[in-house]
């Protein structure tokens, strides 16, 4: 069993009610919810020019192994409607794994802790609020 930290986004269509099923269908798939953070309102990254983001944080554990727990994740993505855009893009849902217990994982298809957390100050935020600790990688 281990304890994953997710961090969703939605900037498209309801957002609120996209990070909601998702939330709903990662309770159905992964695993127990232990916490979960506040719905921040973000100012978009990377490329600049977009919606700004819902984004929201949720602690879980699951018995998934990390690579099937992404191939978890994109189906559920796509259930919540999904469509490919561009890197840092407009997207109706995106749920990253931010860590997975202390594992590490480099693959191409797949990377923990989420390059992200170095600097997304959002990212960092939302982690703090769910393990009490800046990431430390
Ligand atoms: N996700 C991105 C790109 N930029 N900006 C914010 N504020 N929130 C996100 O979740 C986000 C982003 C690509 O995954
Ligand atoms: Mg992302
Ligand atoms: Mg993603």
């Amino acid at each position: 069993m281990a304890e994953v930290v997710f961090i969703l986004g939605s900037n498209l269509g309801d957002r609120l009610t996209n990070l909601e099923r998702a939330i709903s269908l990662l309770k159905r798939e992964v695993g127990k919810v232990l916490k979960k953070t506040e719905i921040y309102e973000t100012a978009p990254f990377g490329v600049e020019k977009q919606p700004s983001f819902l984004n929201v944080g949720v602690l879980m554990e699951t018995f998934h192994p990390p690579q099937e727990l992404l191939s978890l994740v994109k189906w559920i993505e796509k259930r919540v409607g999904r469509y490919p855009t561009f890197r840092w893009g407009p997207r109706v849902i995106d749920v990253d794994i931010a860590t997975y217990g202390n594992v590490k994982v480099d693959t191409p298809r797949l990377k923990i802790p989420h390059p992200g957390l170095k600097n997304r100050d959002f990212f960092k935020k939302i982690y703090f609020e769910l393990i009490g600790s800046f990431p430390s990688f």
